[in-house]
């Protein structure tokens, strides 16, 4: 094409462009934007039909997607308002310096909290409910890393003492100090939910939305217009549990749910998106998957600048720069704006040809702009039909200057040395002299002062202060002893697994006319591997939508039933999903003041494994219920192989300090523990919850037995071991048996093995937990160490195998589980005689149970080996006896182990 041709062609493509920017404006003003967006809908259509190719069109331009005159008045005092969050914003600054003052390198972020300031002062001026609300208040998951401006508020409301402020991040000051990030376990009537850990409080205040509104369709809690509101970092985004449930909000069109991402564009190390943008990309990928998405990117500055682009040239151009650019801008100045952004276009420069470089420089972001934030948190608040998101841009480290403001280094800014104090405090107007200061005090208004009365009026408005965490004591009470009766009288001759008899006494629970309504059942698409199908069609899958198909089983008995009042919470494949909903139900006493009890009902290799952290959540969150890993043993679980068979779930479940984990046997054990842990949680209002292995091997299960020696077996199945089977004919036992799980079987197939061929004599305990074990005896430990005058105290465990601390056991202690043989050892210290430990160390494998059993050495023929070896070593038997039986068991001495091949 010449250029003259080039010329044409181009001005013929703006005539045209132009009469159809004509055409669109005059539909507008006669019609409105709703019959704009149906005729570009129909266009859209067309055009597709025609096989035009369209770009991808969530995303839209960059700006703000609230124009000004959509833009409501601004309620409340923006000057007043100001000087509240300049208090705010230096308190928060300077209970970080005088930390690290105080004790170097203690940490803390000064520069999160800059960025945030208006988002969150927006919100608890004039949005976020307070629990005194008619809706119990807002549920909000703040920024962890923004702790000391949520700090610094709670002080200037006079809810936190100076010193405790002075304390910050030293919690063991004697005047009282406080936690480096929100946690519900170490400020209980505070912080609400552990957000900490990046991506975590996103994906659960999904579930927490979708949980209320599940509460609501089942009738246990009012509709009402709570919301649950997160915050979250830009950076945080990067997180695959910050994403990786947004489809199911929209979905569930939960728009009882705002997100507000404070897109600083910076993360720790630098920038989020340096060649990209994030605010763009977040904007698509939300938009696309139905979310309401709000942009707030310019300040009120820019209005009249994007309102005078009439060829769209600035947005083009505020659409073309990356992040890392705009990062720039931030610290080089106006002159630099001017030449790089401006600059690129005589045009463009005309347009700010009437502002000095000063003043382009202080053009404000979105997220700095208190009318353009109360815009959008009002048009969050009250859309309907989907989740909302607000994305703001936010400068990180706000005000810090050249301390920090918008440099790679911010987020780990902690000292400002005294010329940026000054620089802060002018910035700020915050009425400190010069020679005040130096020390980075707290400042706070009289009681008196207009701030002070508008911040606590608005608060009182709206309902109370934020965060607080309240928690009506449970309504649940203990079931009726009945409904477990069955399970302690066993099942006779009759096969069942544990995972049958567990999932009969959850359908029981369900059934219980004033427990069931509050039982919530949650599975990850396992229902059918666990034999829950029978629950959908009595109890309903729950389903917002209802059921708007005919089931393809609905001919037959147990057919899938979704309803909208349905009582499971069948989650499909996501057991990070599944675990919030467990957090949200175990928590609903604090977040709806009504108690629920979750079952989450798992495979176990896929439960702490795979959700660790979320389960650290759990316990930090109070969250109150029942973990049951199903399909559980590495031995047990027979065929899966490696990826399936747990072996170690309970040493992972032992590091959690509230979890208290069992590796039952037999229905009965299962039994007193549900029954205990109901009356624990809910009747004595116990912050801690419970992790069960259930198995599928299927064995006659015994009833409940009535000990000769009248000990308290329940008591015994709760602190974690009991006497099953004393040695046989009234002997002195020369060995004593610890069996758990399905291994139990192998270990009194052992006792017998070795009395009628070895005539050894071994009793057998059942070793429900060897964590609740271990915990006993350490604090035993601890309590001795602590009182060198008194008599030691004897752990439960030694008191147990060893009544008598006179009396020495001249014998040996074996221990088989389907777990690590660290489970044992870890109580080995507290037996009464050397202790052989057999676990499942190592990969699982594609096998039979016996020859699973064989390899990792856990079954009876195993136990009666390590019980002969080591009362031969020890010289209580001749060795020959122990050789006879490798031979008599066929034991290959030079077999593989399971640790090594
Ligand atoms: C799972 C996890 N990984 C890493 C961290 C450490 N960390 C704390 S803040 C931060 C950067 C946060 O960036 P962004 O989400 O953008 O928040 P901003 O401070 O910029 O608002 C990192 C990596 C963490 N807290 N959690
Ligand atoms: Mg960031």
């Amino acid at each position: 094409m010449t250029t003259n041709a080039a010329d044409s062609s181009r001005s013929e493509d703006w005539l045209e462009t132009q009469d159809w920017v004509d055409s669109l404006h005059d539909v507008l003003r006669s019609r409105g934007s709703d019959r704009v967006s149906r005729l570009l809908h129909s266009l859209q259509i067309d055009a597709q039909k025609h096989g035009v190719q369209l770009p991808v069109t969530s995303r839209t331009p960059y700006i703000n997607t609230i124009p000004v005159d959509r833009q409501p008045p601004f309620p409340g005092d923006l000057e007043l308002e100001r000087r509240i969050k300049s208090i705010i914003r230096w308190n928060a600054m300077a209970m970080v310096v005088e930390a690290n003052a105080r004790s170097h390198g203690i940490g803390g972020h000064i520069s999160t909290y800059a960025s945030l300031a208006t988002l969150l002062e927006v919100g608890f001026n004039h949005f976020f409910r307070g629990p005194d609300d008619p809706n119990g208040g807002d549920l909000i998951y703040f920024q962890g890393h923004s702790a000391p401006g949520i700090y610094a508020r709670a002080y200037l409301e006079g809810r936190l003492t100076p010193n405790e402020l002075h304390n910050f991040r030293r919690e063991f000051a004697a005047d009282g100090g406080l936690p480096s990030y929100p946690h519900p376990w170490l400020l209980d009537d505070f912080w609400q939910f552990p957000t900490v850990s990046m991506g975590l409080g996103p994906l659960q205040a999904i579930y927490q939305a979708r949980m209320m509104r599940y509460l609501e369709d089942r009738g246990i809690k009012k509709p009402d217009d709570k919301k649950v509101i997160c915050f979250l970092g830009d950076g945080e985004t990067d997180e695959p549990e910050a994403l990786g449930s947004i489809a199911l909000a929209a979905r569930e069109h939960l728009d009882n749910l705002i997100f507000v991402v404070n897109c600083n564009l910076q993360r720790l190390d630098g920038p989020v998106r340096g060649n990209g943008q994030i605010i763009q990309e977040l904007e698509a990928v939300f938009r696309g998957v139905g979310w309401n998405v709000i942009k707030v990117i310019w300040g009120s500055e820019w209005d009249d600048l994007i309102a005078n682009d009439h060829d769209g040239r600035l947005v083009r151009r505020a659409g073309e720069v990356v992040d890392g650019e705009y990062q720039k801008y931030t610290v080089a100045g106006g002159a630099y704006i001017r030449e790089h952004f401006w600059g690129v276009d005589p045009e463009l420069l005309k347009m700010v040809e009437h502002l000095s470089d000063d003043e382009l420089w202080r053009m404000r972001l979105g997220g700095h702009d208190v009318q353009k934030v109360y815009a959008a948190f009002d048009a969050a608040y009250q859309h309907t039909g989907a989740p909302t998101i607000i994305l703001a841009r936010t400068i990180k480290g706000y005000g810090l200057g050249e301390a920090g403001e918008g440099r790679n280094v911010t987020h780990q800014q902690k000292e400002l040395n005294e010329q940026e104090l000054l620089l802060f405090r002018d910035r700020f107007d915050i009425p400190l002299s010069d020679e005040e200061v130096k020390g980075a005090p707290l400042y706070r208004p009289a009681e008196d002062s207009r701030e002070m009365v508008y911040m606590r009026e608005r608060r009182r408005l709206l309902g109370g202060s934020v965060p607080q965490r309240r928690v009506a004591p449970s309504q649940l009470r203990s079931p009726d002893d009945e409904i477990f009766d069955e399970f302690l009288e066993g099942t006779g001759d009759r096969e069942a697994s544990t995972t049958v008899a567990l999932v009969r006494m959850l359908t029981k629970l369900m059934r219980d006319r004033d427990l069931g309504k509050y039982i919530v059942p949650i599975v990850p698409d396992e229902a059918r591997t666990f034999g829950m199908e029978s629950l959908f069609r009595e109890f309903g899958i729950y389903s917002s939508h209802g059921q708007n198909y005919e089931p393809v089983d609905s001919d037959t008995l147990l057919f899938y039933k979704e309803s909208k009042d349905g009582q499971i919470l069948e989650e499909g494949i996501t057991e990070a999903g599944s675990i919030s909903s467990f957090i949200a139900s175990g928590t609903s006493a604090m977040a709806y003041g009504t108690a629920t009890i979750p079952f989450f009902i798992f495979y176990s290799m896929f439960g702490l494994q795979r959700v660790g952290d979320l389960a650290w959540v759990a316990g930090d969150s109070r969250a109150r219920g029942f973990l049951i890993g199903g399909t559980a043993g590495r031995t047990t679980l027979n065929g899966e192989g490696l990826q399936h068979q747990d072996g170690h779930s309970h040493v992972l479940a032992s590091v959690i300090p509230n979890l208290r984990a069992y590796d039952p046997a037999y229905a009965y054990e299962i039994a007193v523990i549900i029954s205990e842990g109901i009356r624990r949680m809910h009747e004595e209002n116990i912050d801690e919850f419970y992790y069960l292995t259930v198995e599928n091997e299927p064995y006659p299960q015994p009833s409940l037995p009535t000990p000769a020696n009248g000990s308290d077996i329940r008591e015994g199945i709760i602190n974690g071991i009991y006497s099953l089977r004393e040695a046989p004919g009234g002997n002195k036992p020369q060995a004593k048996l610890l069996g758990s799980g399905a291994i139990l079987n192998e270990v009194l197939r052992a006792q017998d093995v070795l009395a009628t061929e070895y005539g050894v004599h071994a009793e057998v305990w059942s070793v429900t937990s060897y964590t609740e074990l271990r915990r006993q005896a350490l604090d035993v430990e601890r309590w001795n160490m602590l009182h060198p005058l008194d008599d030691p105290q004897r752990p439960y465990v030694t008191q147990q195998l060893q009544p008598d601390a006179g009396a020495e056991f001249q014998g040996v202690v074996v221990a088989a589980s389907d777990y690590l043989k660290s489970l044992p050892d870890s109580i080995s210290q507290w037996l009464p005689g050397p202790l052989t430990s057999l676990g499942t160390d190592g990969y699982g494998r594609s096998a039979t149970r016996e020859e699973l059993r064989d390899f990792f050495g856990v079954d009876y023929r195993h136990v009666v080996l390590a019980t002969l070896t080591s009362l031969a070593r020890r010289g209580l038997i001749e060795a020959d006896l122990a050789q006879r039986a490798m031979l008599d068991l066929n034991i290959d001495s030079e077999k593989p182990n399971p640790t090594h091949v």
